[in-house]
């Protein structure tokens, strides 16, 4: 059936507006989960809901090239990178970073890290703001853990690039330019430590020796996939605000958190990704006639599947706006509505391969804040503005009174 059409005109302004509740706003009031618009001038169809996922995920006909904005594909993705293949090229370079996040032991690694090192980082300030100070611990860790000398890992202005990469990647104008030049000088550094060497057997080492075609990787495109692994478990810090902000609004959740077993901790850290907007949506463009449960698309249809949006669906969570650890969710069920960070087959779609090391890294944060350090929270604005993208808690979560726990 052909998606009816939400409104005249273009909608630019409205989903800047709206932001991680555009699509599923206009799907509620059509009650529909697919619904035709123009963004930016072009013609677009917008899913929510596992039709929508299970399309992006999955069907055959569809490329990620030019589907994105232009300050997305240049802040997170870039020429060359994993995020703009298809086919067999996207299978084999898939299986090298499911290989070094997800089957081979990174997410403990990091894990084990990052706990140590925020812990070591919050007692030596007395008070913090969690969306930096985790983000910047996550950077460093994730620098050295690639196999990046202290250059590179123990560098305040590398650690901030790599955050603004996220951080600026849904705004436009001066913003926008100044965080893409702090990207291609995060670039020359990741080059220029190439070039002095990595451990062969670390993340970076692997990249640069990885094999396609024949020959190694691109040097441009070795860079760009190592900051493919750095970039995105410094985006985690959004995660760990989220969940500290939960635990400052609902502290009963501290108290339990303290004494929780592990399953209690994953719990809550895969309910943290269920509410927490992240990345809102993902696009794709059909490259030949598409025909997908009930939807036909023609050839250059741009599509957008809301992934926000379908995890807040009451028909799969009831009362979605709860905060309910109880849901027992888990992103090892491949569950087409469970899609913090995409959905389909982590090992072979382009789903992001990180949600085990997330799911770790945010348990280890959970540590931090409730079993290691001691803080208070100062009155603060820890409103969530959904038209910010991607989202933060809005004062980025103040703590104060740090101290080692008792
Ligand atoms: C990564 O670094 O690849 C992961 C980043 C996760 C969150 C990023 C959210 C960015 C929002 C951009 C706006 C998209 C507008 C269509």
């Amino acid at each position: 059936m052909e998606p009816q059409r939400a409104g005249r005109g273009d909608a630019t302004l409205a989903f800047l507006r709206e932001g991680y509740a555009f699509i599923p706003n206009r799907c509620a009031r059509l009650g529909t989960d697919a619904f035709r618009t123009r963004i930016m001038l072009r013609d677009a169809v917008c899913l929510t809901g596992p039709r929508g996922v299970r399309l992006l995920y999955g069907a055959p006909g569809l490329t990620r090239r030019g589907a994105m904005p232009r300050s997305v594909l240049h802040l997170l993705q870039d020429e060359g990178s994993i995020q703009t293949l298809d086919g067999a090229a996207h299978h084999r370079r898939k299986a090298l970073f499911w290989d070094m996040l997800g089957s081979g032991g990174a997410a403990a690694a990091l894990a084990a890290r990052f706990e140590e090192d925020w812990t070591a980082r919050l007692l030596r300030e007395r008070e913090t703001c969690v969306l930096h100070s985790a983000s910047y611990a996550l950077a460093t860790v994730a620098a050295r853990w690639a196999g990046l000398g202290r250059d590179l890992s123990g560098d305040p202005r590398f650690r901030r690039d790599l955050f603004l990469m996220v951080d600026r990647a849904g705004r436009v104008g001066p913003e926008l330019l100044r965080a893409l030049g702090r990207r291609r000088r995060a670039e020359r550094r990741v080059a220029a430590a190439l070039d002095a060497g990595v451990p062969p057997d670390s993340p970076a080492g692997r990249i640069a020796a990885f094999v396609e075609d024949g020959r190694p990787l691109p040097r441009d495109v070795a860079v760009v996939e190592i900051l493919n692994l750095l970039r995105p478990v410094t985006a985690i810090g959004r995660y760990m605000a989220f969940a500290a902000r939960r635990l400052v609004i609902d502290p009963v959740w501290r108290e339990r958190l303290a004494v929780a077993d592990d399953e209690g901790l994953r719990r809550f850290a895969e309910e943290i990704r269920r509410t927490a907007p992240f990345f809102p949506l993902i696009g794709a463009i059909a490259t030949e006639p598409v025909v997908h449960e009930g939807l036909t698309l023609a050839p250059g249809q741009w599509v957008l599947a809301d992934l926000w949006g379908t995890m807040q669906d009451p028909a799969r969570f009831p009362d979605p706006q709860a905060f309910r650890p109880d849901r027992d969710l888990d992103w090892r069920a491949g569950d087409d509505s469970f899609v913090p960070q995409g959905g389909g087959v982590v090992s072979t779609t382009h789903r992001c391969p990180g949600d085990p090391v997330s799911v770790a890294l945010i348990v280890a944060a959970l540590r931090v804040l409730c079993r290691r350090v001691d803080w208070t929270a100062p009155p603060q604005d820890l409103s969530v503005s959904l038209s910010r993208m991607p989202a933060q808690p809005a004062s980025g979560v103040r703590l104060s009174g740090l101290a080692a726990a008792t």
